[in-house]
């Protein structure tokens, strides 16, 4: 039974049962009014409990119904019957109480949690504001500053959070539903959250400072600034009136491209590793070696470490081990004190460093992060192949290079698969999982097992220059370069990409990660042969005269304690690359920018799919948005292209 009733004295407990994280669908909403209406006839009880089976309790309102034909009854009416009932209703919250589940919720008459719960209103993830109440409830239930933030940021906040802003009445020890039936039994008249006055803000001036906050980071995503408006007719409107407000709002955002595109990202990267190969018996993994303690090492050693694994960190010598360490705890101790990272110590305490391979004679997987370059790679493998188990997974977070030469080199090569990382590591969801040809099904299953136990979201690649972001990136990257020859400037062509929605544009993202990283790679398949066409030698030119970016002081733009401003040194070598290859120049529409860059984007893409180096063009999508800040309301280039 979706949503069934049973009875603990002369307390009713309506259960919901909808796996997998009881989404208040058609069924749903129709058992809860089915309750209400049996609860409230029944002279045998006096309150109820609303709880949940499985893992959590209601996560929202079902999402795969938004691209469907809505059906009565709707949320809202479910909630107004529970807030209006004779009888009070107790929410029994576990797990993560989000969007209509929070709303649900908070329509009953009170509120009490486990421990580890979390609740929030996250729908402008979705591209949508909460439907259901969220907007009017909330702000009487807590402070105005915390409700915009859970609204307009989307954040949920923990069961302790909660309780001290009043959202809820108290924090279960021991049975959650035990304890939610004895609040029940006691609760008396039920207190209609939609009667109690709107509490406000503890500070205006904070509010309004953190309303224009949020209003700035949206960029281009028009379901925050709709949530800010919401919550702010919320604290202004009667009850009413903001509920059909807010109620017409979210309908009008539901049909929206930008929630159409939120929804398929949503869907996508649930389904990036819905793939048999994934599906197998993965090896049992909790002792890690991470080799190198550059940027990229230090990264993966410390978010191994925040997730529970055992990690051995090697280095050539004692000199870069210590500062290799030394960045792993930088990295540990700044999560710590974020909050992030309770047990510091124990974290702490899982973590070794040696020179000696030898060290990782009893690692479960070893992940090679030194310099991108084949030959050090190939070395970095030989050692291992010598010093680990055979059933040890060797793997590399090389970001471009052959991962199917780098295999070779072991006795047994199926054990050997790409995971590259993005940096940080610490922090970038995206994880690229790339698969040579030799790799077993049971590597490629505990790739993906290592990808969800990191919290990242694992994307399936083949081997080729660059796997799926990489390649895609340096396409437009190329685009960007024939742009300036074109007539385009730097400036012009970043200031398309972020009017776009991408945060930063193509050139100041290489001034950021250093244009050198680059230049090598281009040398590189220069010399293997692999860049045909007219070659646009600006970038070099740049590097040849050290502009490496920001880390340099000068890249595609010179930087001062002004920020960043257009080169005219930039400008004049574009003038004269363009007479090498006999360009005309001329004026640029900057309206032709965006056309060029997403369609060099997506042949590229289509050319990644068409020789199955990833797997669908969702994934794709999954890639670029969570590896290339491709704007995530645009649901990446392949949906974007769909339009
Ligand atoms: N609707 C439909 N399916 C959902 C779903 C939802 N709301 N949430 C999760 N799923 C599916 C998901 O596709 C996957 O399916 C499985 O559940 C497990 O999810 C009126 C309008 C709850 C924190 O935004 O954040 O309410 O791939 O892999 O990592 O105001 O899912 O197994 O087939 O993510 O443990 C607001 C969305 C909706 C929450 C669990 N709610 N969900 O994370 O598992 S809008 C949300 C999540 C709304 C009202 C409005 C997470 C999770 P499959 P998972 P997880």
């Amino acid at each position: 039974m979706t949503v069934s009733i049973a009875k603990q004295g002369r307390v009713a407990v309506v259960t919901i049962d909808n796996p997998p994280v009881n989404a208040s669908s058609q069924a749903v909403r129709a058992g809860l009014l089915q309750a209400v209406a049996e609860t409230e006839a029944d002279p045998s009880v006096d309150a109820v409990v609303l709880a949940c089976a499985g893992r959590t309790f209601v996560a929202g309102a079902d999402v795969r119904e938004f691209d469907l034909p809505p059906v009565e009854p709707h949320l809202p009416d479910v909630i107004s019957a529970i807030e209006a009932a004779s009888k009070p209703w107790v929410a029994a919250i576990h797990g993560t109480a989000l969007g209509g589940g929070l709303e649900l919720a908070m329509g009953c008459h009170a509120r009490i949690a486990d421990a580890t719960a979390r609740m929030g209103l996250p729908e402008v993830t979705l591209g949508l504001v909460p439907g259901a109440g969220g907007t009017v409830r909330l702000p009487r239930l807590v402070e105005a500053e915390l409700a915009l933030t859970m609204i307009a940021g989307g954040k949920p906040i923990s069961a302790e959070a909660a309780l001290e802003a009043g959202l809820i009445d108290a924090i279960a020890t021991g049975d959650l539903l035990e304890k939610a039936v004895a609040l029940a039994a006691k609760l008396g008249a039920p207190r209609r959250t939609l009667e109690k006055t709107v509490i406000g803000a503890a500070n205006a001036e904070a509010f309004a400072k953190s309303a224009s906050d949020l209003r700035r980071k949206a960029r281009g995503q028009v379901s925050i600034g709709a949530a800010i408006d919401a919550v702010e007719r919320g604290l202004r409107l009667p009850a009413d009136a903001a509920l059909a407000e807010e109620r017409a709002t979210f309908l009008a955002l539901k049909s929206s491209d930008q929630a159409r595109a939120l929804r398929h990202i949503f869907f996508a990267e649930r389904a990036t590793l819905a793939d048999p190969r994934a599906k197998q018996t993965p090896r049992p993994v909790t002792r890690i070696g991470v080799i190198g303690g550059g940027t990229m090492g230090a990264g993966i050693a410390s978010a191994c470490l925040m997730r529970g694994f055992h990690v051995t960190l090697i280095e050539r010598d004692e000199t870069s081990l210590e500062a290799g360490a030394n960045r792993v705890r930088g990295t540990l101790d700044s999560s710590a004190k974020r909050g992030l990272l309770p047990d510091l110590d124990a974290v702490v305490a899982r973590f070794e460093t040696a020179t000696d391979y030898a060290a990782l004679a009893n690692a479960d997987l070893v992940i090679e992060a030194v310099f991108e370059d084949m030959d050090v790679k190939k070395q970095v493998f030989v050692q291992l192949d010598a010093v680990t188990r055979p059933d040890a997974i060797l793997a590399t977070n090389t970001s471009y290079l052959d991962v199917n030469a780098i295999a070779a080199v072991l006795s047994d090569p199926s054990r050997a698969i790409g995971l590259h990382f993005f940096s940080p590591a610490h922090i970038m969801k995206l994880l690229e999982i790339v698969l040579p040809d030799a790799v077993s099904e049971d590597v490629i299953a505990t790739a993906a097992k290592l990808s969800k136990s990191l919290a990242k979201i694992g994307v399936l690649s083949g081997v080729c220059d660059g796997f799926i972001g990489n390649r895609i990136m340096s396409a437009y990257r190329a685009e960007a370069d024939r742009l300036l020859i074109d007539g385009a400037t730097p400036s012009q062509v970043d200031a398309a990409m972020r009017d776009y929605g991408f945060p930063i544009g193509v050139f100041e993202m290489q001034d950021m990660a250093g244009l050198d990283i680059a230049w090598a790679m281009r040398k590189r398949r220069l010399a293997e042969g692999k860049i045909t066409g007219a070659y646009i030698r600006i970038a070099d030119r740049l590097c040849e005269m050290g502009r490496f970016g920001r880390k340099t002081g000068a890249g595609w733009y010179d930087y001062s304690d002004a920020g960043a401003q257009p080169s005219k040194v930039v400008l004049s070598i574009i003038a004269e690359e363009r007479q090498a290859l006999g360009a005309a120049g001329g004026d640029f529409a900057d309206a032709d920018v965006m056309p060029r860059i997403l369609g060099a984007m997506t042949r590229e893409a289509e050319a990644v799919l068409a020789e199955g180096i990833a797997r669908s063009a969702d994934d794709i999508d999954v890639v670029m948005v969570n590896g290339y800040s491709f704007p995530r309301w645009k649901g990446g280039p392949m949906f974007a292209a769909r339009d």
